[in-house]
């Protein structure tokens, strides 16, 4: 099936190893998505004009909506979103690595945008051909947000780079502290990635993480140039040859750091959403008794 390039869906038989290891994906995804919000969701107080708050605003909001489109995914693999949560709060499930370095100057929801929404689109447009089903659909609706997102955040950085020398500097200093992280959401190298091999053969990726970095860097390199910024790397060069820029070492011990809990923001971002989960109990219980009040009225007019 998966060979013939057909859909794997709820119903259909699979083995165990390829449903654990798109709940594993998907539930990073989703949780990435939630956390996700907290960087951003720190300017919404202090963004520079009513316009740029509501565009943040509505974009903190859909970051939301994927988070639950992708718990509804992998719900469908017979696991409880409540589950998957207590997971992450417990710190047994991964969220990106991205979300543990701060935001501090309005001009990282620019860059954020920009490189952190453009390395998502160019790692989840592929996710639209995953062979799961409803893990490639909700991929569908998520990457066209993404790519508002992302034209949103270039126009942020645009605005400022031409603004005054103080604005200039402020996305330039944006731009430096955001580009290598955001090349760390591919993932390990490919020579060090223990899933890939098997998630291609199964469709679950259909790139390597080194191929989808340089699809990234080939992609950025231009754009920054657009900008009217520089990327922080002085080994960055044009390879007539290949066709690609070729970019510097990337610091593979602070990546591993992050994912180890000691980044810059990794217990600040738990704490923040293990807070949020509790404070909204009662949201789930007001909810969940309203649907067992519409499920029982329902059954009674049947
Ligand atoms: N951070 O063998 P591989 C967004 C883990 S976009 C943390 O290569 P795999 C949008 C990996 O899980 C961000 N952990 O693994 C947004 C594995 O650990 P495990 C989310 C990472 O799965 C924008 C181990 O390292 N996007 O949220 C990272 O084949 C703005 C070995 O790695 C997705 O999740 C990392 N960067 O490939 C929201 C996309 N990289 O689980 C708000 C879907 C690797 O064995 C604001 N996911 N690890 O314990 C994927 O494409 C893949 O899962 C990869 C990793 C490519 C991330």
């Amino acid at each position: 099936m998966v060979a013939a390039d057909e859909r794997v869906e709820p119903r259909d038989w699979m083995p165990e190893a390829y449903r654990r290891t798109l709940v594993r994906q998907i539930a990073q995804h989703a949780h990435s998505e939630i956390i996700g919000m907290q960087p951003e969701g720190n300017w919404v107080t202090r963004a520079p004009s009513l316009r740029r708050k509501a565009i943040l605003l509505a974009k903190v909001q859909d970051e939301a909506g994927h988070g639950l489109y992708l718990y509804s995914a992998a719900e469908t693999l017979g696991v409880d979103r409540a589950e998957l949560l207590d997971l992450l709060h417990a710190g047994r499930q991964k969220y990106s690595s991205i979300f543990n370095y701060p935001t501090l100057t309005w001009a990282d929801m620019g860059a954020i945008g920009w490189l952190v929404d453009g390395a998502a689109i160019v790692n989840q447009v592929p996710i639209t051909r995953c062979s799961y089903g409803p893990y490639a659909r909700a991929m569908v609706r998520i990457c066209k947000e993404e790519s508002f997102h992302q034209r949103q955040g270039f126009e942020v950085l645009h605005h400022l780079s031409h603004g005054t020398p103080e604005q200039h500097a402020m996305a330039q200093d944006a731009v430096d502290r955001w580009w290598w992280p955001s090349l760390m959401m591919f993932g390990p190298p490919d020579d060090r990635s223990p899933n890939s091999a098997r998630s291609m053969a199964w469709r679950i990726k259909r790139f390597s993480n080194d191929e989808l970095r340089q699809r990234f860097v080939d992609m950025a390199v231009p754009q920054a140039q657009a900008l009217g910024l520089t990327l922080p790397d002085p080994d960055l060069r044009w390879d007539e040859e290949a066709g690609h820029w070729r970019y510097g070492p990337i610091d593979w011990d602070e990546f591993a750091r992050v994912l180890t809990g000691d980044g810059p923001c990794n217990a600040q971002r738990l704490e923040h959403r293990v807070r949020a989960h509790e404070d909204g109990a009662w949201v789930r219980e007001a909810a969940t008794a309203y649907a067992q009040k519409q499920a029982a009225r329902a059954r009674a007019a049947a």
